[in-house]
C-alpha cells in the first residue's frame, strides 16, 4: 500500500469560516453576514465576524502549517473583499486583493503549495439584493467570470484553482431546505421567499455555467502562459444498500450518488444530466443549450472531492414529493440486519466509515474515466468535543483514527485499485465557524480558544498527519 512520491497533502479552510475582520480594509458584506444576523439561523447565534481572526494572522497560520509539515494549503477567497459589491462594473478593492497576493507569496516562500477556492459560499450580499444572486443566470455567470479573471490575473503564481466548493450545498441547503444562506425554502415558517421544488435546480445549473465560463477564461487567457490547472469541488457521501438482497435498494444506491454528485459531474464529463434525475424532475431540471454544453463539458482538469461519511440507502415507492432532492430514497445509519454504519460524531450527518471512501473513489473513477482526483476535504467532528477541557481536546484519538482509516483507504484505492488520487487536504487546519452550527462543532486538527484571543493549540491529529503520510508516500 502506498502513495506516489509527488503526492500533495495538507489542510483546508474557507474564508468566511476563519478570516473574521468582516469590515476591515473595505470588505463588503456577503450573504453569510446577512444570514447570521437573522435570529435562529445559527445554533449559537454567532457569525464569522471574528472567527479565528486569520485575516490578521497569516504569519501565524503559515507557521502552523510549516510546523505540521504540510506540503499544500487549500483556502478560499472572500469575493466581497476583492470586489465589495461583487459585480463586473463595480470597483475592485485593491487592499483586499493585495492581501491574497501577499498570502500566496508567503505560502510559496514557506514551501507550501496553494490551492485557491474562488467560491466557498460567501456570495457578495449586493449581488443577492441586486438581481437575486445565483438565480439570475446572465448576471451571476458574467459577474463570476469577471471575479475569476481578476484573481487569475493577480495571482499567476497559484497553479491549482477550484471554481466552486460543493455546489450541492449552495443549491440544496441554500435554496431547498433553507438551512444555509440565503435561506430560501418553500417552508413559509422559515422563509418568506423560496420554491424548494424549482430554485435549487436552477441554482445548480447556473453554477455549472459560471464554472464553465471561469474555466474557459483560465484556459484561454492564463493557462497557456502560467500553466496550472482548474476544477470544481463536489461533495458526496458513500452508499451501502439497506437490504443488499433487494435490487431496488441496490439501484437506489447509484441514484443517491447521481442526485448528489453526478448532478454536476455528468454535465462536466458527459455534457448532460443523469437519466435518473431527468426522470424524476422532468422540466424542473433546466436544459443545457448547445453553447452551455460546449462550456461545461470537459471543464475539469481535475476532480475535487470532498468526502466525510456514508449511509445505508433504502428505496422509497410511490411519487416523491416536489421538494425531494435525494432521489426518492431514505438515508439511514442502520442496515436492515441492524448493522451500524459508524460511531456518532458532533455532526448529525456524519459517521465515519472509511471503506466507503475507497468504494466511492472507485465508483467515481469508473464512471468518469479515472480522472486525476484531489481530495479537497475530509475530516470529522467529535461528539462532545466542545464541552471537554483543553487537556482532553488535544488528545483527539477519535480524529487520529478517522484520518488513519480514511488515508489508508485512499492509499489502497491508489495502489490496489488504480484510482488516480494525487492530493489530500484534511478538513480543517483549525476549529472554525461551522456554518449553521456556529462554533459548537469543531472540525480542526488545531484547537482554537475563542475565549482567549483565538489562541491555537495543535491537537494530536495535527501532529499525526506527517508521519501518516510519510509512512505511505514512496521515496523518490
Ligand atoms: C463541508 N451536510 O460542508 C464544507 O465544505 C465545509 O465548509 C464544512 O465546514 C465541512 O464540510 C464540515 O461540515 C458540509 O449537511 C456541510 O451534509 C454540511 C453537509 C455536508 C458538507
Amino acid at each position: 500500500m502506498s502513495l506516489p512520491s509527488d503526492f500533495l497533502w495538507g489542510f483546508a479552510t474557507a474564508a468566511y469560516q476563519i478570516e473574521g475582520s468582516a469590515d476591515v480594509d473595505g470588505r463588503g458584506p456577503s450573504i453569510w453576514d446577512t444570514f447570521c444576523a437573522i435570529p435562529g439561523k445559527i445554533a449559537d447565534g454567532s457569525s464569522g465576524a471574528v472567527a479565528c481572526d486569520s485575516y490578521k494572522r497569516t504569519k501565524e497560520d503559515i507557521d502552523l502549517l510549516k510546523s505540521l509539515g504540510a506540503k499544500a494549503y487549500r483556502f478560499s477567497i472572500s469575493w466581497s473583499r476583492v470586489i465589495p459589491l461583487g459585480g463586473r462594473n463595480d470597483p475592485v478593492n485593491q487592499k483586499g486583493l493585495d492581501h491574497y497576493v501577499k498570502f500566496v507569496d508567503d505560502l510559496l516562500e514557506a514551501g507550501i503549495t496553494p490551492f485557491i477556492t474562488l467560491f466557498h459560499w460567501d456570495l457578495p450580499d449586493a449581488l443577492d439584493k441586486r438581481y437575486g444572486g445565483f438565480l439570475n443566470k446572465e448576471e451571476f455567470t458574467a459577474d463570476f467570470e469577471n471575479y475569476a479573471r481578476v484573481l487569475f490575473k493577480a495571482i499567476p503564481k497559484c497553479k491549482h484553482w477550484i471554481t466552486f466548493n460543493e455546489p450541492w450545498c449552495t443549491s440544496i441547503l441554500g435554496y431547498n431546505s433553507g438551512y444555509f444562506a440565503p435561506g430560501h425554502t418553500s417552508d413559509r415558517t422559515r422563509s418568506a421567499v423560496g420554491d424548494s421544488a424549482r430554485e435549487c435546480w436552477i441554482v445548480g445549473h447556473n453554477i455549472l455555467i459560471a464554472h464553465g465560463k471561469a474555466v474557459k477564461v483560465y484556459r484561454e487567457e492564463f493557462k497557456p502562459v502560467n500553466g496550472g490547472e482548474i476544477g470544481i469541488t463536489l461533495n458526496g457521501d458513500a452508499v451501502l444498500p439497506w437490504d443488499p438482497e433487494d435490487p431496488a435498494d441496490v439501484e437506489a444506491c447509484d441514484r443517491k450518488i447521481e442526485f448528489a454528485i453526478s448532478w454536476f459531474a455528468d454535465p462536466i464529463y458527459f455534457g448532460k444530466y443523469p437519466d435518473s434525475m431527468l426522470k424524476q424532475l422532468g422540466d424542473r431540471l433546466p436544459t443545457f443549450t448547445p453553447e452551455e454544453v460546449a462550456l461545461v463539458k470537459g471543464s475539469n482538469d481535475f476532480y475535487g472531492m470532498n468526502h466525510y461519511t456514508a449511509n445505508y440507502i433504502k428505496h422509497k415507492t410511490g411519487t416523491p414529493p416536489d421538494d425531494d432532492f435525494l432521489g426518492n430514497l431514505e438515508t439511514l445509519f442502520y442496515s436492515k440486519s441492524g448493522e451500524c454504519i459508524g460511531p456518532e460524531t458532533q455532526s448529525f450527518w456524519l459517521r465515519p466509515h472509511a471503506q466507503g471512501f475507497r468504494d466511492l473513489l472507485n465508483w467515481l473513477s469508473k464512471r468518469y474515466g479515472y480522472p486525476k482526483i484531489y481530495v479537497t476535504e475530509n475530516g470529522t467532528s467529535l461528539k462532545g468535543e466542545n464541552d471537554m477541557s483543553l487537556e482532553q481536546i488535544v488528545e483527539d484519538d477519535f480524529r487520529v483514527k478517522y484520518f488513519d482509516d480514511y488515508v489508508h483507504a485512499m492509499a489502497k484505492a491508489f495502489s490496489e485499485d488504480g484510482v488516480n488520487v494525487r492530493g489530500y487536504l484534511a478538513w480543517s487546519l483549525m476549529d472554525n465557524f461551522e456554518w449553521a452550527e456556529g462554533y459548537e462543532t469543531r472540525f480542526g486538527v488545531t484547537y482554537v480558544d475563542y475565549e482567549n484571543d483565538q489562541k491555537r493549540y495543535p491537537k494530536k491529529s495535527a501532529k499525526a498527519m506527517k508521519p501518516l503520510f510519510e509512512s505511505l508516500i514512496k521515496k523518490e
